[in-house]
């Protein structure tokens, strides 16, 4: 029989490549890039190439489980639904709705997460409905918000072949973002372009800079101000024009004075002939395009490194035009559209805030429900929401898409939090993970190309992930699961949906008018064609590349804020107890906390423990060689790992990656979570994953 093949979109990253999907026998055969799609134009990763054996691994979940007696055991769907809504009941009529708290991954889809914020902050009226976009894109997000007013990245892919300057600050995109890394070697190639990199390691991207500006971890806002100082110190900023489209020049100008050039070096530990030279870049460059990624988001001044970031393209008129401004590219393939669709504690569907009273009516007339039903404070953030299963004002937590027990900071204290919740409810494809072996109820979830659902890509781009085949066993789309449950909490004829695709007819009402407007996309639309660039209002509208080409921003006065922030060190720096900064990041060869790549021996083959990256003065002086065994221990916690000597990190610096788990899926091999801490950004409440201090003690020789 011939190999058919089916249009999709990745499931994995953010960057939303189309891909081709083969099956044979009604099994997935080959999955490879779609030459059609102006994403990828047929590229792909390994990721993809090694997905297919997920749709049958001897672990995923083909029916619903109980905990009965300590054991989890198989149970019937009727059970399990009825089981859950007996106890979210029970919580809501002893404590109270804001006992009740939810949390998901961003790889869940449009339909899904629409759904879930109709039944928890319609229906049951609980504001605690987070998703890993806290951990992920929460930083770029507020960034936008308090730099021009809406969560909406602005520029497209486009625009890589547009620009002469590529600026990458805190992203490893080699790795983690290989697509978009050849587009802009391709770039680079064709045009000349050049690229700065900032980045404490060196990496695979650092590998094509230009200018490697190597600062200590952390540092980022200090040099970004030193960049601004220069590019206004040296007339590369049009002052007149610059206050057409911005505020705060004035502000930004008074506090730049701090950040001369020779006091920055000395923070970042970068030259100031280095320094000069990235300003220069920039200053000469004709069309800048900026990304970002967890270097930036995943630390206590990440929405500051966000802002300063923007300053220089705002101050070197980089905005608005091809080629130029910021390119946010998210890390999981529907961080844009979980954002939209409003998972987050202090976020309502279709760019709305709970504090406003007027979106809580118009949500609130649009569900059918009394505006006083909608909470009008925000919900807990998800490190609040553990703090609360710890003091018992949290009583049930329901898990979905995401596994919280490896990918939380401080994973001993979590998962005490997880053990303690009255009622835990994970909703997973496979089954053990981290966090499902907590569970007091398991619901079996379809995954991708199970299921039809929607998402939005990093540059707008709304897609169709279609059905190609049968979940296994009775699993269900997750969609299906939270309007049975719905519907068995009493609210059935407003979770009456009998498919994906009447949720999201229903839900783009909700954007319409919008910067995410959907109006114009149906599934019919997206099944025959590339998913367009969203705004789309029209059936016949071709879709939005760019946003605010008319310079005008959604402010009050439709200008950009130039911010004005001073640098902070890092919430934990070294000390003679904890000589370290660890810095945490990714694998090319898995994903995530890897409860889907770590069962794919060709990957794990790849990387198959648990390592440190560590300096080779530093090892020199602990008396270690590459291999031997090591505890590396915080004020938190410690675990063990093999030691790889590697001149990639600075002097008292160390690297982890996040993807090599713990119990159950490979016992000796505890993750980085276990040293990592829990403080976060005051203002995007995203925790610093990515710093904390550390110390290294040998424990084996190979
Ligand atoms: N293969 C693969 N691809 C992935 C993923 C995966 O797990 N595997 N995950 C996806 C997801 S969800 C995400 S969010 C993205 C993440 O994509 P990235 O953000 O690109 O990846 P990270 O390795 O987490 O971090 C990026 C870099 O930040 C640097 N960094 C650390 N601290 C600082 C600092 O203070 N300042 C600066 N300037 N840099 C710093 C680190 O050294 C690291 O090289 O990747 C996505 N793509
Ligand atoms: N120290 C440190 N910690 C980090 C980071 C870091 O850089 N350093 N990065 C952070 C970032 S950026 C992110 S995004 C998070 C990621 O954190 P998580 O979202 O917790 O990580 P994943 O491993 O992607 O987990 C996704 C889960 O969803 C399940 N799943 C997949 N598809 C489906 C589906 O269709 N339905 C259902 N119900 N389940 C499904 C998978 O089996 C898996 O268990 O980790 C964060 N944690
Ligand atoms: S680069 Fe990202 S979107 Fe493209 S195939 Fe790989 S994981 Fe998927
Ligand atoms: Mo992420």
């Amino acid at each position: 029989m011939a190999i058919q093949w089916k249009k999709s979109v990745c499931p994995y990253c953010g960057i939303g490549c189309g891909l081709m999907v083969g099956i044979e026998e009604g099994k997935v055969v080959n999955i490879h890039g779609m030459k059609e799609h102006p994403v990828n134009c047929g590229e792909s990763c390994t990721l993809v190439h090694n997905f297919a054996p997920l749709f049958t691994d001897r672990d995923r979940l083909t029916q619903p489980m109980i905990r009965r007696n300590g054991t989890l055991l198989p149970v019937t769907w009727d059970d399990a639904i009825m089981y859950v809504a007996h106890e979210f009941h029970r919580i809501i009529r002893e404590y109270g709705p804001g006992a009740i708290a939810f949390y998901g991954g961003a790889a869940a889809f449009n339909e899904e997460y629409y759904l879930i914020n109709k039944l928890m902050k319609g229906y049951i009226g609980t504001n605690h409905v987070e998703c890993t976009s806290r951990l992920c894109m929460a930083s770029t997000a507020m960034g936008f918000i308090s730099t021009f007013g809406a969560d909406a990245p602005p520029t497209c892919y486009a625009d890589i072949e547009e620009a002469d300057l590529f600026l990458i600050a805190g992203m490893n995109m080699a790795v983690s973002l290989p697509v978009i890394f050849n587009r802009v070697c391709a770039a680079r190639k064709a045009k000349g372009a050049r690229t700065i990199v900032i980045d404490p390691r060196k990496t695979e991207t650092t590998a094509i800079a230009d200018v490697h500006l190597q600062i200590r971890p952390g540092t980022d806002v200090a040099l970004n101000n030193a960049l601004a100082y220069i590019l206004l110190e040296e007339g590369f900023v049009h002052e007149e024009e610059v206050a057409h489209y911005t505020t705060g020049l004035d502000d930004l100008k008074l506090i730049l004075k701090e950040y001369s050039p020779s006091r920055v070096a000395r923070i970042t530990g970068c030259t100031q002939e280095q320094i000069f030279k990235a300003a220069h870049l920039i200053g000469h460059a004709k069309a800048m395009l900026t990304f970002w990624l967890q270097g930036y988001n995943q630390s206590t001044q990440a929405v500051f490194k966000n802002n300063t970031l923007h300053n220089l393209s705002l101050l070197t008129g980089n905005f608005c035009r091809p080629g130029a401004g910021p390119l946010s590219i998210a890390g999981e393939s529907n961080s844009l559209g979980s954002r939209w669709m409003g998972v987050q504690s202090h976020l309502l569907p279709g760019m709305r805030f709970v504090t406003n009273p007027v979106h809580r009516q118009e949500i609130a007339d649009f569900w059918g429900i009394p505006a006083e039903k909608i909470q009008s404070t925000p919900g807990r953030s998800i490190i609040d929401i553990i703090k609360g299963l710890h003091t018992g004002e949290v009583r049930a937590l329901w898990v979905m898409s995401s596994n919280p027990a490896a990918s939380l900071p401080y994973t001993q204290w979590v998962t005490e939090g997880l053990e303690k919740a009255e009622f835990l409810v994970v909703q997973d494809i496979l089954h053990p993970t981290e966090t499902t072996v907590l569970a007091d109820v398991i619901l079996a979830g379809a995954q991708w190309s199970e299921k039809t659902v929607t998402l939005v890509s990093s540059e707008r781009r709304i897609e169709l992930a279609e059905k190609i085949l049968e979940p296994p066993g009775m699993a269900k789309p997750d969609y299906e699961i939270i309007c049975l449950i719905a519907g068995a909490m009493g609210f059935s004829k407003e979770f009456s949906y009998t498919s994906g695709e009447e949720v999201f007819e229903e839900l783009k009402e909700i954007t319409r008018g919008r910067i995410c407007d959907m109006n114009g996309v149906s599934y019919e639309r997206l099944r025959n064609t590339i998913g367009p660039q969203l705004p789309c209002p029209k059936t016949d509208h071709p879709g939005t590349a760019r946003l605010f080409s008319d310079i005008r921003f959604p402010r009050p006065d439709g200008r950009a804020a130039l911010l004005a922030r001073d640098y902070r060190k890092l919430a934990e720096t070294a000390d003679d107890d904890y000589p370290f900064i660890l810095i945490t990041g990714r694998l090319a060869s898995q994903f995530n906390t890897g409860t889907r790549t770590r069962r794919i021996k060709k990957l794990t083959d790849i990387e198959p423990n648990n390592f440190v990256e560590i300096h080779s003065a530093d090892a020199q002086r602990l008396g270690i060689i590459e291999g031997d065994e090591v505890e590396m221990a915080s004020r938190r916690g410690s675990i063990r790992c093999i030691v790889h000597i590697k001149d990639h990190v600075l002097e008292s610096n160390v690297y982890m990656n996040l993807c090599c788990g713990n119990s159950p899926l490979s016992e000796d091999d505890k993750q980085v979570n276990f040293v990592c801490n829990t403080v976060y950004d005051a203002h995007s409440k995203q925790p610093e994953l990515k710093c904390c201090a550390v110390k290294i003690t040998k424990v084996a020789s190979i």
